[in-house]
């Protein structure tokens, strides 16, 4: 009896060693399938899959199915998962350089968008080699504007309005407003505004589509404030793991998606304000007065934010504006 048994354990642990051969990596993300940023990964993971000829095939996870948004950096620092993406000014509790760009009217542009990010990416990659993270591709989401339940034309008619935030600008701007914030993840906006916890939001037209904001929202601003962008990181002991020749291949699959997501980005935010439209939503411009009131929270929160930035944000910024 002990013999077979011995014999039975041999053979479960000899089976899967054949399947080995291959790398697997689970890959959390906080936005659900048919989001672009989402696509965009679907499209990086066949390209790893197929230019490691199959060594390397990693799953995705969308929508916070296997871990929860706040949770994910963490995740792939403390080796629970190899490789995930998050929303990057998610991060700035932990270090003011993580929201720049999030602060409003610095960079309201993609170009200006991508002048950020190549300013901001050493100090990114600075600050995650020490957490041993590392940075493979960084995709904006839309210029972000204003969602209400009612026609705004002046910053008095935002006063006492419970606001759904994402990170901590968000919830700046809000206070600065005179508005209520709560901080509510994507997944959630449909049941936080449908239940009355909240009843105005800042973000992209993508997220508005993405949560079917007509079902609770009339009014979109669109203010063009910020992009805030995603970040893909890879822990560095996963990524050493690798072949020299699929480290290339991931490196490259990479920037790849870089590129495939910010061109993708420009077109989401044609196809996703057209597609508020067409659901019913009353897309507008700013009125002077909101564009005005907007503009002086930006400089404010600029400032606020240079302060408590230091050596790195300055570093940010001096790069950001030559
Ligand atoms: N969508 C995400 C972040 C920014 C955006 O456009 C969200 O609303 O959570």
């Amino acid at each position: 009896m002990k013999h077979l048994s011995t014999l039975l354990l041999a053979a479960a642990v000899a089976l899967p060693t054949a399947a080995l051969a291959e790398t697997t990596w689970d890959m959390p993300t906080p936005y659900p399938e048919g989001n672009f940023h989402t696509k965009n990964d679907m499209a990086f993971v066949d390209e790893v899959k197929e230019k490691t000829g199959g060594d390397l095939v990693i799953t995705l996870h969308p929508n916070q199915s296997l871990i929860k948004h706040p949770d994910i950096k963490s995740s792939v620092r403390d080796g629970i998962v190899p490789i995930g993406e998050l929303l990057v000014s998610r991060l700035e509790n932990e270090n003011p350089i993580w929201g720049v760009d999030s602060v409003p009217f610095l960079a309201t542009s993609y170009d200006a968008a991508k002048k950020l990010y190549d300013a901001q990416k050493p100090v990114m990659e600075k600050v995650l080699a020490k957490e041993g993270l590392k940075l493979l591709y960084s995709v904006p989401w839309p210029p972000q504007g204003l969602y209400a339940k009612k026609d705004v034309s002046q910053m008095s008619d935002l006063k006492g309005l419970t606001f759904r935030a994402y990170n901590k600008g968000t919830e700046a701007i809000a206070s600065k407003a005179g508005m209520i914030p709560t901080q509510i993840e994507a997944s959630d906006i449909p049941t936080a505004f449908s239940t009355g916890r909240v009843e105005a939001m800042m973000t992209s037209p993508s997220t508005g589509v993405d949560s079917k904001a007509w079902d609770f929202l009339s009014n979109y601003y669109d203010l063009q404030a910020w992009l805030p962008r995603n970040m893909v990181i890879v822990s560095q002991d996963a990524f050493d793991a690798l072949s020299e020749a699929d480290q290339k291949a991931v490196m490259d699959a990479a920037a790849t998606a870089e590129t495939r997501g910010w061109e993708a980005s420009k077109e989401e935010t044609k196809r996703t304000t057209q597609l508020l439209k067409d659901n019913g939503i009353k897309v507008e411009e700013p009125s002077d007065a909101l564009k005005t009131g907007f503009t002086d929270i930006g400089e404010d929160l600029t400032a606020a934010w240079k302060a408590s930035a230091g050596e790195d944000g300055a570093a940010i910024i001096d790069a950001y504006q030559k």
